[in-house]
């Protein structure tokens, strides 16, 4: 066994996006690209000699090879330890709760979330801080400048390990210690949440559907679930991970999660149902015959925190994504906590939560979570909302009334126009650009331009500026209209467009009518099918 120095050659196309680097399968297949991206994590941060590296992956194909090939690396760089999952399985949030409860370097987490998996499907690879989180901009930055440059990486040349078997192996002068994926991230979310409660739910017949859309959850959600909480086996559903997930799309919204809303629709639904990503940092609940939309459960969680045992005593602050609805915000200001807006992507909120100035945060892309970890928190979310059903004795339904009728209703949506031409995407974005001095107070219809701009974050903790965040146009009435590019495809551009609209008292009209105008507003300005080639969005959400 020996530390080899392999020589090797940069590629031009590692540059991480809104979560990490993520290409398809083939991409990460030729050699030496998934080396080049390790090595170049290696050479950016400083320090790492001897201490820990918590690893693992949502288990998606390519998961098994790539954690032997880091293992064999972190090993010749060296690192004293690194932590695995066993399978090399850990699903995000997991990861990120093992960083901070051993206090380790830092992380890599193995995943491209919700995107599909399989031989030609999608795979990723992301670099954790040791607060827990994702690296923030300026360490991404300087991982993609330093994967330009590389000239050679190193690499044991030790056998595989098994990862099947839980328990600690040398390789070099490094321990690999392979751990069950789930009894640390159990253990937190028992110190968060009214166990005793959610079983007595459970033992009076609550009914409760969770699908794992075969994905990394399943484990953690047959152990939580069914084996701690007492829920009845068959709960969770599609609860085996598999390489491909089974073919589906791992998203777990509700034209995804198909299966599970047809459920929750039918005659023998389920009293709440839920469903999590790929790697488990999504999560989406459902009630009988309502999807909660991700921006509203933000609020409702927030809005009700202090019946949760962990949040007892009240929560700092909220933060949202920009394209995020407006509903937590209103409840930031009936709490007197801040609320803060910051660009799409888990990252912007480490500083936030690092510096308490916030509890809980989320995103409209079905994530939520709080201080306890640094990542989103698919089991959390759900477990947040079976202890509220628990302890107000309501259904999914007349929470979410319930709220509306307190602080009012968004209305929201967002087409996605995917795998477009990356150049017309991006001439999209300048024809809404060139337009933004000369919008305010042009009237479409109702509606009244009241201001429009490119939204621009300068991070209150440590003063970074991230420019180019999306482009906004606000409304006289209060709704938004917000367009931009997504940063986690791998094939081409995908144009997201976010319709958000506020209103006091009407609360319960029909979604595609109570947003119909803005849609077409949306598709006038910005030209959509002109750019985009399409005449209508691939995917609503
Ligand atoms: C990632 C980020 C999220 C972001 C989402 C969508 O989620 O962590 O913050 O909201 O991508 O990003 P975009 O709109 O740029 O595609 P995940 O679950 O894919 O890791």
């Amino acid at each position: 066994m020996s530390v080899q120095t392999i020589s090797t050659t940069p590629f031009e196309d590692q540059n991480p996006g809104t979560s990490g680097l993520r290409k398809t399968v083939p991409v990460f297949r030729q050699p030496h690209y998934l080396e080049n991206f390790v090595q170049s994590i290696f050479d950016s941060v400083t320090g790492y000699q001897g201490k820990t590296l918590v690893l693992g992956g949502d288990g998606r194909f390519f998961n098994s090879v790539a954690i032997q090939v880091i293992l064999k690396m972190a090993a010749a760089n060296g690192f004293g330890k690194v932590m695995v999952g066993q399978y090399g399985i850990l699903s995000t949030p997991a990861a990120s709760c093992l960083i901070r409860k051993y206090g380790t370097f830092g992380g890599i987490i193995l995943s491209a979330s919700h995107n599909p998996g399989g031989l030609s499907g999608d795979f990723g690879i992301k670099y954790n801080i040791g607060n827990g989180g994702p690296a923030p901009e300026k360490v991404t930055n300087a991982i993609y400048a330093r994967s330009r440059e590389i000239r050679e990486f190193k690499i044991s040349d030790a056998p595989d390990v098994d990862l099947g078997k839980t328990g600690s192996v040398r390789m070099e002068n490094m321990t690999i210690e392979v751990i069950d994926p789930v009894t640390d991230y159990a253990e937190l979310m028992q110190s968060i949440f009214d166990f005793d409660a959610i079983r007595s739910l459970f033992a009076g017949g609550f009914r409760f559907r969770f699908d794992a859309m075969h994905a990394v959850c399943g484990p953690y959600a047959r152990t939580i679930i069914e084996k701690m909480l007492g829920a009845p086996e068959g709960t969770v559903v599609n609860a085996v991970p598999l390489e491909d997930f089974g073919g589906h799309h791992p998203d777990p919204n509700p034209v995804n999660a198909k299966e599970l809303m047809d459920y929750m629709n039918g005659p023998d639904g389920a009293d709440m149902g839920a469903a999590t990503d790929g790697d488990g940092d999504r999560n989406m609940i459902v009630g009988r015959h309502i999807a909660v939309t991700p921006s509203d459960s933000l609020a409702i969680l927030a809005a009700n925190a202090t019946l949760i045992p962990g949040y007892s005593g009240g929560i700092a602050g909220i933060a949202r994504s920009m394209p995020t609805s407006t509903a937590a915000d209103r409840v930031a200001v009936a709490l007197q906590v801040s609320c803060y807006e910051t660009p799409t992507g888990w990252k912007f909120f480490g500083d936030l939560l690092d510096d308490n100035k916030i509890t809980l945060c989320g995103e409209e892309s079905y994530g939520t979570s709080s201080n306890h970890i640094r990542e989103k928190d698919g089991i959390w979310a759900i477990l947040f909302w079976l202890n509220l059903l628990a302890v107000t004795g309501k259904s999914v339904n007349e929470i979410v009334h319930d709220h509306w009728k307190s602080y009012g209703r968004n209305y929201y949506s967002r087409h996605d126009y995917v795998n477009i031409d990356s150049r017309q995407a991006a001439a999209l974005m300048d024809h809404l650009r060139s337009q933004l001095d000369g919008l305010a107070g042009k009237r479409f219809g109702r509606y009244m331009i009241e201001k429009a701009d490119e939204f621009s974050y300068t991070d209150p903790v440590d003063g970074s500026v991230s420019g180019r965040q999306g482009i906004r146009i606000f409304f006289t009435d209060g709704s938004r209209i917000v367009f931009r590019l997504s940063g986690t495809g791998t094939v081409g551009a995908t144009l997201r467009v976010y319709f958000d609209r506020y209103e006091k008292d009407r609360i319960d009209q029909d979604l595609s009518a109570a947003l119909g105008e803005l849609i077409g507003i949306a598709g006038e300005v910005a030209d959509i099918a002109r750019f985009t080639g399409l005449k209508k969005p691939t995917l609503i959400t």
